[in-house]
């Protein structure tokens, strides 16, 4: 990379004129969602003194308690996204059904879907916590757009990525040509590319799970951690170390630093449901963005890239990080 500073406006300038990898209505759609994560990360940044933490008095449709601050993100997302004329709708991790863009603005045809602000439950303590974001394209001939149009596998993905909340804010993206990370600069207001092609080491010491639901998995993934926590005398010959954010975008952020291997595995809480993460606002973003930087993204049996959604809030059981580890769980899995 030069020394010259690159603007988030200017690399996205130059993925559409040098690589040709994006159009100028997705560059668009691109820089609105920076522009909101910048009033994203303002409230965050403000706390209490914006009057901003704490619980809203709803449940959103997964029946969880709703946080101020996640309806605040999912309403700057909307207001700053519906006006420009490049998106056809919608779909919000926060909101029961598709949002269509209303018909006093021009309607565009790419798709967008936000879990406006991840990690939840570290709003209020002060850690970190994000956006994840990923766009698709209306499906062609497609007249009027519905809830199935979005309904569509990872790898139809055109662009994706996270800002993350944390001692820095970092915006994070792919538009299919690797991944880049760009730092908010707070004096200029503006994001700046501080990391290009970013890889994921395809072996690594460092896994991420929540302990505490150890007496509820699958054989399988105890069989991985169990195989971690034996350490140099165990299996794998070395010592493996833990961490747990509890804000997948923090834990994905670590990953895409430093390698690593993150999993929220299906376990029988609630043996109905196939994970607790969301397949069309988390992992999809989160699986491609880790597929580009070289590591690799299952569901514990297939790449979570190629499962077809059956409804706009589905779950999956996730596992990614860096390459070797992610198939070494997958073929405890499948056994291949
Ligand atoms: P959220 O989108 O409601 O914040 O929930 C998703 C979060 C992830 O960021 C994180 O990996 C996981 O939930 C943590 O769950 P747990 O509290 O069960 O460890
Ligand atoms: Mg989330």
């Amino acid at each position: 990379m030069s020394n010259k500073r690159i603007s988030l406006t200017r690399y996205l300038v130059e993925q559409q004129r040098v690589h040709g990898h994006i159009p100028s209505q997705l560059r668009l759609l691109l820089e609105v969602v920076a522009r909101a994560c910048k009033s994203i990360s303002q409230a965050v940044n403000k706390g209490d003194l914006g009057g901003v933490l704490g619980a809203a008095t709803t449940e959103n449709v997964q029946g969880e308690m709703q946080k101020q601050l996640d309806i605040i993100a999912n309403e700057v997302l909307i207001e700053a996204n519906e006006w420009g004329g490049h998106l056809a709708a919608m779909a919000s991790e926060e909101m029961e059904g598709i949002y269509v863009v209303p018909n006093r603005y021009p309607q565009g045809e790419y798709l967008l879907l936000f879990d406006p602000l991840d990690g939840s439950s570290n709003i209020d303590v002060n850690v970190s916590i994000g956006t994840i974001f990923s766009v698709l394209r209306m499906p062609e001939d497609d007249r009027g757009v519905d809830e199935g149009d979005f309904l569509q596998a990872g790898h139809r993905q055109v662009a994706a990525g996270y800002c993350v909340y944390g001692p820095q804010t970092t915006l994070v993206l792919t538009v299919g040509d690797g991944v880049a990370m760009f730092t908010l600069d707070r004096e200029q207001g503006s994001f700046v590319l501080t990391k290009e092609d970013v890889q994921i080491p395809p072996d690594t010491k460092e896994f991420a799970i929540n302990m505490s639901n150890m007496r509820h998995w699958d054989a399988p993934v105890k069989r991985y951690v169990d195989e971690c926590l034996a350490g140099k005398e165990g299996p794998r010959g070395k010592d493996f170390n833990m961490r747990w954010v509890a804000s997948m975008v923090a834990d994905v952020h670590r990953i895409l630093t430093r390698g690593g291997i993150f999993m929220y595995p299906w376990d029988k809480r609630e043996p109905e449901k196939p994970g607790k993460l969301r397949l069309m606002y988390e992992a999809n973003p989160m699986g491609w963005l880790v597929e580009q930087a070289g590591g690799a993204a299952t569901n514990g049996k297939q790449r979570i890239l190629d499962i077809q959604p059956g409804k706009l809030h589905e779950r999956v059981s996730v596992i990614l990080g860096s390459k070797n580890e992610v198939e070494r769980v997958t073929s405890y899995h499948t056994g291949l």
